[in-house]
């Protein structure tokens, strides 16, 4: 189902962006359509698409990007920073003071199991919690509910007539900070159940009032979240299961155009395992960085300067665009990089290639640096002028041999010949790097 795939879709886009050597205009309108896809499946609203596609493209295509940042790093960053904003407001999670919180939802929502989770929550804060058992209909729930404040020892109150009843004696009798009330499930928010719990919010007179919702839910917690907010009220949501299912985004995405916020998420059935939302995290998670930071190294790390990218696509590739290529491969990893700026296999050919051979090539370029200092701007920018006593003279310049100088220049006719071939991106089935994939057994 279409639904169980944004976040695999939110994955895809950004493992897109960040393995673009080189993003245009072209690349962030097909990008675009394809978040525009990924959104609409989760069933965000449509005017709040048109809104975050808007920004995107104004951000990422207009003329002064800031300072120091590519347009892919720009891309990356807008996308990451409007799907954060989409996916709701960061959560303080909830006031440490005396205060009441009733938890309402469907059937197996998580209630009885985050009632605990909440009390726990207060309880690492300093804050003592009063679980009160207001679910009168299953002769267990009262058990359960017991149950779990056993394992955190915090004391239960479940006596009195019906829910209400229960409700009454433990504002009477509690003397906790807080007091956390679960409510009985059912199918469906009828008018029954709508009855029910306005009643019991009359006597509890919470602080909070929370809807609790799976994760499995995916869009249609979009329903649930506005049919409780009219029905009943609600001041926030929990989402529980979000470990159990990958429609944890679609549902996140849905109660932020129900226009309610999500402020806890379940990740486990452990006592423990409840966090204060925070969209961040939750795309870092997604999207498998912790960070934008990290991120963003990796939108930079896999791609070369624009500049560079552009004029190898133009079919311009210099000595000087070598030069600078060289020069941004510092230290270890940068013959690496190169072959991971070429597109497919390039990362199963690395592992391939014998120990040393990529350090051996780093050494080489770091002659082939000096080689480079000592031709002409002329030269850096014509390299087919270099003749071969231009290349005599070259190898004195710069303490090479003549034939070092000769094998730099092949190296480069080569590189720019699967640079230029990358655009078809058959680089390594047709390239001069066919040679290395076949010794390899890749070709
Ligand atoms: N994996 C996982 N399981 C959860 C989470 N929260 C709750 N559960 C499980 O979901 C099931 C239902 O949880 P309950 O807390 O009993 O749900 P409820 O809303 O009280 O259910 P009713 O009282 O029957 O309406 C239990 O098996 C819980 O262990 C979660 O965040 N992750
Ligand atoms: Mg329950």
């Amino acid at each position: 189902m279409v639904l169980d795939t944004f976040g695999d879709s939110i994955k895809k886009i950004f493992s897109k962006v960040t393995g673009y050597s080189l993003v245009d205009k072209e690349k962030v309108d097909a990008l675009v359509i394809e978040l525009q896809r990924a959104l609409i499946q989760a069933d965000v609203d449509i005017e709040l698409i048109a809104e975050l596609s808007g920004r995107i493209k104004n951000n990422v295509l207009k003329k002064d990007l800031p300072k120091g940042m590519s347009m892919k790093e720009v891309l990356v960053k807008n996308l990451y920073d409007e799907l954060v904003w989409f996916l709701g407001e960061k959560s303080n999670g909830l006031e440490l003071k005396k205060q009441r919180i009733l938890l309402i939802g469907l059937f197996g929502a998580g209630k009885t199991t985050a009632a605990g989770k909440l009390a726990k929550w207060f309880q690492t804060r300093g804050l003592q919690a009063g679980l009160v058992a207001c679910d009168v209909h299953r002769p267990a729930a009262q058990d359960q509910l017991e149950q779990n404040a056993k394992r955190i020892n915090a004391p239960v109150y479940r006596d009195g007539k019906g829910a209400d009843g229960v409700a009454k004696e433990a504002v009477k009798k509690s003397k906790e900070h807080v007091m956390i009330f679960d409510s009985a499930g059912r199918d469906a928010l009828d008018g029954e159940l709508a009855k029910e719990l306005k009643a019991l919010s009359k006597t509890v007179n919470p602080d909070e009032v929370f809807l609790v919702i799976p994760a499995e839910l995916g869009q249609a917690a979009r329903t649930q979240a506005s049919e409780f907010s009219k029905l009943v009220g609600i001041t926030g949501i929990i989402i529980t299961k979000m470990d159990g299912t990958a429609k944890g985004g679609a549902a996140l995405a849905a109660c932020r155009a129900a226009g309610t916020s999500v402020r806890f998420i379940g990740t486990g059935e452990k006592i423990g395992d409840l966090e204060v939302y925070d969209p961040k995290r939750f795309i870092g998670r997604l999207i498998g960085y912790g960070d934008i930071e990290g991120l963003m190294e990796k939108a930079k790390e896999a791609g070369m300067s624009e500049d560079v990218a552009k004029r190898i696509m133009d079919g311009k590739f210099t000595m000087r665009d070598f030069q600078e290529q060289i020069k941004s491969m510092k230290g270890m990893g940068s013959m690496t990089k190169m072959l991971d700026m070429l597109p497919g296999g390039s990362s199963a050919l690395k592992k391939k290639l014998p120990d040393g051979f990529l350090s051996n090539q780093e050494e080489k370029m770091k002659k082939w640096e000096f080689a480079i200092n000592s031709m002409t701007p002329h030269e850096r920018e014509n390299p087919e002028d270099i003749t071969s006593s231009r290349i005599k003279r070259i190898a004195s310049g710069s303490g090479m041999r003549e034939d070092e100088v000769r094998h730099m220049m092949k190296s480069y006719k080569q590189i720019k010949k699967v640079m230029k071939m990358t655009k078809g991106g058959k680089a390594f089935k047709r390239g001069p790097f066919a040679n290395i994939a076949k010794q390899f057994g890749m070709g």
